[in-house]
């Protein structure tokens, strides 16, 4: 196996000094701080990963309460580079004295957390050094897949869950807990589309038009479509098929943010940083009674071996193909999107599970009560699986359509057109957003 630390330092500048000058972190920064950081690299390059460590937890937690006053917006470039350099070093000795020969030096920085240090850095962190993170990240996590799947189911089961008891318990549990083949979820489902879609509202299912014929009848006529065998070709439908334990594998270390409540109109939904591993096993196998969705994250920036397994859809040519948004949406049972509209076209490709899908067109706006506040103009009051009908009247006279977006399959919806969206099983989408 590769020596990892010698692949971690290939990544990184030379010596102390080439990284002062590779940056130039000089405004908004007090004098105390530069010193604390100039240290904290000196002691990286002298060999001293501890000491390293112990300086940068100072820096990383001045920089966090940067972060934290006021608005994002204004949180300073400065600020962020600094942030991601120091995540930088600090992963580094992480995963360096994680691979130790030091018995006693291993057992205290796991490679785990090296990766989480990394990703706060990719997360918070605006990039410097050729965007070293990303590569730094990627060795590390192929590091841990050479490891072997059941070392890292082993590590997983005594330490994803670290921060919760009961869940850690049941780690082993989860771990083996056993889910629904394919075939009963076809059979299930096929017999909930007979009862619930309504075969005269049913979105129409195209397989694979040409590009014209795309263009002429829907694109150009702002009407949705579901495309079929258009992604049958992509990796994560075929040869490196997506599932629970797949994306564990190439992503389970890997720290997201996780929308937590049972939708984003809610007074009580909120938003967490954790591991794709500690969130499987929270909200997609075990029993929390809150819902926990990876929702409009763009994990293929972050993961490039996941984004290897798909393609942007050759439709997407139609617009400008250099400047497609594509974000995971990763969730158990039970997701909810409200009534919303985005600005752009948008395909929404299923890749494991399936959505129930309701669309309603531009024209029934009147009757859909957009919020008036700012921010969610784009977002129904109504709940559209609950209408208040005597606060909102108009609502049940407004037209939809709609249908169960099953794996493989590809809705197309055209700009503002309002969307409501719920996961009916364990589901992995991919949207990728146009102009
Ligand atoms: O799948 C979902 O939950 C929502 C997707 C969505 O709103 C979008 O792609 O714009």
């Amino acid at each position: 196996m590769d020596d990892l630390k010698t692949r971690i330092l290939k990544h990184l500048p030379d010596t102390a000094k080439d990284i002062a000058v590779s940056i130039e972190l000089i405004d908004d920064l007090p004098s105390s701080y530069l010193y604390l950081q100039k240290s904290c690299c000196e002691r990286f390059y002298d060999g001293d990963y501890s000491q390293c460590i112990e300086k940068s937890k100072p820096l990383l937690d001045y920089l966090w309460e940067k972060f934290n006053t006021g608005n994002w917006k204004d949180v300073s470039m400065t600020w962020r580079e600094a942030y991601y350099l120091v995540s930088t070093l600090k992963g580094s000795s992480q995963a360096i004295l994680a691979t130790d020969t030091r018995a006693e030096e291993r057992n205290t920085h796991s490679i785990a957390d090296a990766i989480k240090t990394f990703d706060m850095g990719l997360l918070m962190g605006a990039p410097i050094l050729n965007n070293v993170l990303t590569k730094l990240v990627q060795d590390v996590h192929t590091y841990l897949e050479k490891i072997g799947v059941s070392d890292r189911t082993t590590e997983l089961a005594s330490r994803c869950i670290d921060s919760d008891k009961s869940v850690h318990n049941n780690a082993n549990q989860l771990l083996n807990k056993k889910l629904k083949t394919d075939s009963e979820i076809d059979q299930e489902i096929e017999e909930e589309i007979k009862t619930t879609i309504d075969p005269k509202k049913e979105i129409k299912r195209i397989s694979c038009p040409s590009l014209e014929y795309f263009s002429a009848t829907f694109k150009d006529k702002g009407t949705p479509v579901i495309i079929t065998n258009a992604i049958n070709h992509w990796p994560a439908m075929s040869t490196r098929q997506w599932s629970l334990d797949y994306i564990r594998l190439k992503a389970g270390f890997r720290t997201v943010p996780i929308e937590i409540g049972s939708k984003y109109t809610e007074d009580n939904w909120t938003q967490k940083l954790m591991t794709i591993n500690d969130f499987i096993n929270k909200f997609i196998l075990g029993s929390q009674n809150q819902t926990g969705y990876l929702a409009q994250h763009q994990l293929f920036d972050q993961v490039p071996e996941l984004r290897n397994d798909i393609a942007i859809p050759d439709y997407c040519c139609l617009g400008n193909s250099e400047d497609v948004d594509i974000n995971a949406w990763f969730g158990p049972k039970g997701t909810v999107s409200p009534l919303h509209h985005d600005p752009k076209h948008n395909f929404l490709v299923q890749v494991v599970g399936y959505k129930y899908i309701r669309l309603y067109s531009p024209s029934e706006n009147s009757k859909l009560y957009p919020h008036e506040t700012f921010l969610l103009e784009n977002t129904s009051q109504v709940d559209a699986e609950n209408p208040d009908v005597v606060k909102f009247p108009l609502f049940n006279e407004a037209l939809f359509s709609e249908a169960i977006l099953r794996p493989g399959e590809m809705l197309y919806m055209p700009p503002k057109y309002w969307h409501f969206i719920k996961s009916l099983y364990i589901s992995f989408s991919v949207s990728f957003w146009w102009e």
